[in-house]
């Protein structure tokens, strides 16, 4: 039986009046507090093409881009989201973008053609999530760079793709979004919980995202490229640099979305991604992909850990008045808690060893499988490994692949923490991260906002 997900047509759902008819996930506007060093992070080393600049803001694209921008950099005393904006089909979505919200009770404003630098009138709205969303339908057109090689740098970014949020009740999310018409493309959840959600208008995995956490914040922005090896390349620039901290998660394969990807941070700790090679959704009868956040490919599909920050700090997010919106803590289970086999973090030490025994079974966590198809074997995973490394006591020999999730975890840790890494929650009892935790403590590339969320370590 076929679930289908695909957007509805702008119709009204239960009592509110009709949705404006989003296009897509076009621009957001982020305040950076140093922008001569955003512009050396954006610009020179992702690669980004200026459309304008002043001395207080930078207007930038990616090289397919037909209308003027998909980032407004905005320099100001808190780093933080100012809006997301989503492209309308014609001006009639304004008024009805303006009677949407406030049939919610929001918030909503007009900006005149121009407050946005080449962007028509908008209308901005505070949404019931806490975001500031802006709804466009003009925009002067850049010149589409999609061929001139020659002008590629960085990450060769061609597009803005999606937003990713963080929200405290995801299914309030899911409900708010499905009225504006959104198709749902993938899920992780269980039998009680909806842990995260992607949903589209135009047609790939998702113009917006929704991570279980406290909120309003900006999780990230994900920019489309075309190839992975955009993503490689990226990463290759940033260590030969010496900025390799500036790479939170990844490279890897998704397993929700299939994209390649790697998340970085910039000067003021904004989380963007490079995400590459998802798939279309434009069928009508589409179906969700429903993961169990049990399943430790879910987020990598090579099932590589996800680090603690990137489940925890994400950006503020501004009011319409430019004032930061408190946030609300998670009202839900949060999937960093979940014993998940690929996070070897989220397991205690204590039951490494009985999951290495099961994992040796070759049917482990992941039998609680929703896809279709047979379940597969477990794949491996750092708690597999470390739980293999300590029954073993390899005092050598310690796989590379190992050292570089202890190092992500030590690394990511000790940023977040500020503390030394002696003082780190324990981490996988093996004689590898006693080597690591030799070697000195990194500072983050990105300064420390007060506003974002203090680092809970998951025992
Ligand atoms: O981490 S996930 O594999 O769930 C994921 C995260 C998939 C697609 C995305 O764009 C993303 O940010
Ligand atoms: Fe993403």
């Amino acid at each position: 039986m076929i679930t289908p997900s695909s957007p509805s047509s702008p119709t009204s759902p239960k009592g509110l009046p009709p949705p404006p008819d989003i296009v897509r996930s076009a621009f957001a506007e982020l305040i950076v507090t140093d922008l001569a060093e955003a512009r050396h992070f954006w610009v020179d080393l992702l690669g980004f093409v200026v459309t304008h600049e002043s001395s207080s803001e930078l207007y930038l694209r990616g090289y397919d881009e037909l209308t003027h921008h998909n980032l407004v950099l905005r320099s100001g005393p808190v780093a933080a989201l100012g809006a997301l904006a989503f492209r309308v089909r014609g001006d009639g979505d304004l008024a009805r973008a303006e009677a949407f919200y406030a049939a919610l009770g929001c918030r909503t404003t007009r900006l005149p053609a121009g407050y946005t630098r080449g962007i028509g009138e908008q209308v901005r709205a505070e949404d019931p999530l806490g975001f500031t969303v802006s709804f466009f339908a003009a925009a002067s057109h850049a010149e589409r760079l999609q061929q001139r090689y020659d002008l590629r740098r960085g990450a060769e970014v061609a597009r803005l793709d999606h937003f990713n949020i963080c929200v405290p009740d995801v299914p309030a999310a899911y409900a708010l979004y499905t009225s504006l018409g959104f198709g749902l493309s993938e899920t992780i959840e269980d039998g009680q919980t909806l842990y995260a959600a992607w949903m589209y208008r135009k047609q790939t995995v998702h113009d917006v995202a929704f991570t279980g956490g406290a909120g309003p914040r900006l999780h990230h922005l994900g920019f489309f490229a075309h190839e992975p090896h955009n993503v490689l390349r990226m990463c290759d620039i940033l260590g030969s640099l010496s900025l390799e901290a500036c790479i939170e998660r990844g490279p890897g394969r998704h397993g929700v979305s299939n994209a390649f990807y790697v998340y970085l941070r910039d000067p003021d700790g904004h989380r963007m991604e490079v995400y590459t090679s998802d798939y279309y959704t434009g069928d009508p009868d589409h179906p969700v992909l429903r993961w169990s956040v049990l399943d430790p490919r879910r987020r990598d599909f090579w099932g590589h850990a996800v680090v603690p920050s990137w489940y925890n700090e994400a950006s503020p997010v501004l009011s319409l008045d430019g004032c930061v919106v408190p946030v609300t803590e998670i009202a839900q289970a949060a999937e960093s808690t979940v014993k998940v086999g690929a996070d070897g973090f989220t397991i205690p030490p204590a039951e490494l060893a009985e999951t290495a025994d099961h994992d040796q079974a070759g049917h482990g966590r992941s039998k609680q499988w929703h896809g279709s198809g047979p379940t597969p074997p477990r794949s491996h995973t750092s708690s597999s490994i470390a739980a293999g490394l300590n029954r073993t006591c390899c005092p050598s020999g310690i796989p590379l692949i190992l050292l570089a999730r202890c190092a992500k975890y030590l690394r990511a840790t000790a940023d977040s923490t500020g503390t030394t890494l002696s003082q780190v929650n324990s981490p996988p009892p093996i004689k590898g991260c006693l080597a690591m935790s030799l070697w000195p403590a990194r500072r983050p590339p990105w300064r420390t906002c007060q506003s974002w969320a203090t680092f809970q370590p998951v025992t």
